[in-house]
């Protein structure tokens, strides 16, 4: 049984496609469920996979907390737990087997020394937040920071959250450019593609020029952005590999064999900017 948060951005359809097309490539029988971004309904699926007896439980979960009483019922019920993508906080960390998924926290980090690069460490920075409360909204914002705890000459002067989304980013931005002090801004960091592609719809509304007089970096690597940067509208963007299908399959039959897996599965990625755009954007699968 695999929980999915939702449909929010091209890297959680591509999420969702690796998932679904590795199980079919197995022939191991999934039962999928699209939670469209609410915790309840990720809860609520888990107890089903619990009645219908599946081998595994498999979820990204949507936000950090929440998650102990539904967990310690899928142990009570002997069903191992693996965790992809985003993580959780729990008290007992027997509470799931395995967490696969990318650093955020490092994403952070090298989106902010990409900018720091890019702006000779000064820059007056607007941040379109992740959803609240999600391990990589956290995580990114984390990283991020460190680079910044470094670089004086950067602050973020505004930062709000646009849920992931790029109707979320659209609008967030355009209340940032709205505001009395919006002509400081010099840069924006994007917890995710979607988001800041919404963003550059705005700065182009406001009759800016979206990676020239607002310098953009943001996470994820999706086509779209990629796109973006070769349209000369976004700068940079760090890659966040949704294909983890392959990595998470092998995992979840070793767990239903019962063999020992690593706590912690990492994914590799690396970082893209304006200059490697049109030479990368044929490759990308995603
Ligand atoms: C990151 C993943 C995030 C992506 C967003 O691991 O959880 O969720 O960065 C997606 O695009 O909505």
């Amino acid at each position: 049984g695999f929980s999915q948060v939702g449909a929010e951005s091209g890297w959680r359809t591509a999420n969702t496609d690796s998932i679904k097309g590795e199980a079919a490539k197995r022939g191991i029988e999934l039962k999928f469920a699209d939670a469209q971004q609410q915790q309840e309904n990720q809860i609520k699926a888990i107890r089903a996979f619990i009645a219908q007896g599946v081998d595994v439980i498999a979820f990204s979960p949507k936000v950090e907390t929440g998650w102990e009483p539904v967990l310690k019922e899928v142990k009570a019920a002997g069903i191992p737990v693996v965790l992809t993508d985003r993580a959780v906080t729990v008290s007992d960390p027997s509470l799931y087997v395995t967490f696969i998924g990318s650093d955020c926290v490092e994403e952070g980090r090298r989106a902010g020394a990409w900018l720091a690069k890019k702006t000779g460490g000064k820059a007056v920075i607007a941040e379109l937040v992740g959803t609240s409360g999600s391990s990589p909204a956290i995580d990114r914002k984390k990283g991020f920071a460190e680079v910044l705890a470094k670089n004086p000459g950067m602050k973020i002067v505004k930062s709000q959250s646009g849920d992931f989304t790029r109707a979320g980013g659209k609008q967030v931005m355009e209340a940032f450019l709205k505001s009395p002090d919006a002509k400081q801004l010099t840069a924006l960091f994007a917890h995710n593609d979607d988001m800041a592609l919404g963003a550059i719809q705005a700065i182009e509304e406001a009759g800016l020029k979206p990676g020239k007089d607002i310098v953009i970096v943001s996470i994820d690597g999706v086509k779209g952005a990629f796109e973006a940067m070769v349209a000369g509208k976004l700068n940079c963007t760090v890659e966040c590999n949704p294909q983890i299908g392959p990595q998470l399959f092998d995992l979840i039959e070793k767990v239903a064999a019962g063999q020992k897996v690593p706590e912690r599965v990492a994914v590799e990625e690396g970082v893209f900017d304006e200059t490697q755009a049109k030479a990368e954007l044929p490759n990308r699968k995603y």
